[in-house]
């Protein structure tokens, strides 16, 4: 499988609860480059344009809220076959169904505020990099 790239955001609680160091550990200790990285703050209006695939859906209000409360931090990260590694390592959705040892299992505090984001295909992780990054700041 070739080398390939995937998107992640550490998410408002888990930045705020200071669980970045955590988090970033877990992502290298899992075989992942860091190739860019920083904290940041999305408005209500970039949340809602990240998120807009999801925007009929009864939860779209809600998440663009949260996801617009407080800073994140935003990485692109690079490893062999790595939007689905990716999605291994961060567990279900819903923390109450991700397995041990995932960071949603560790860190997660409900179906929302679910501690990080990851892509969910290549071309997404593409898009969702550049809506972050960009040529300068990944190495
Ligand atoms: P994922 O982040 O695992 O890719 P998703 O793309 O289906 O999940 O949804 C995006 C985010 O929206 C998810 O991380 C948290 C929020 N979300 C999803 N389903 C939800 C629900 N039923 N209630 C509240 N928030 C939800
Ligand atoms: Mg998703």
């Amino acid at each position: 499988m070739a080398t390939n790239q995937t998107f992640t955001m550490i998410k408002p609680d888990a930045v705020q609860d200071n669980h970045i160091g955590a988090i970033t550990q877990m992502i290298e200790a899992g075989g992942f480059r860091i190739v860019a990285l920083k904290k940041t703050k999305l408005t209500s209006e970039r949340a809602g344009q990240f998120y807009e695939v999801h925007k009929e859906r009864p939860f779209y209000e809600g998440l663009v809220n949260y996801m617009s409360s407080g800073p994140i931090v935003a990485m692109i990260l690079e490893k062999e076959n790595a939007v689905a590694d990716f999605r291994k390592l961060i567990g279900a959705t819903n923390p109450a169904q991700a397995e041990e040892g995932t960071i949603r299992k560790k860190f997660a505090k409900s179906v929302e505020a679910n501690a990080v984001h990851g892509s969910d295909s290549d071309e997404n992780a593409q898009i969702e990099g550049d809506f972050f990054f960009a040529a300068d700041e990944r190495f």
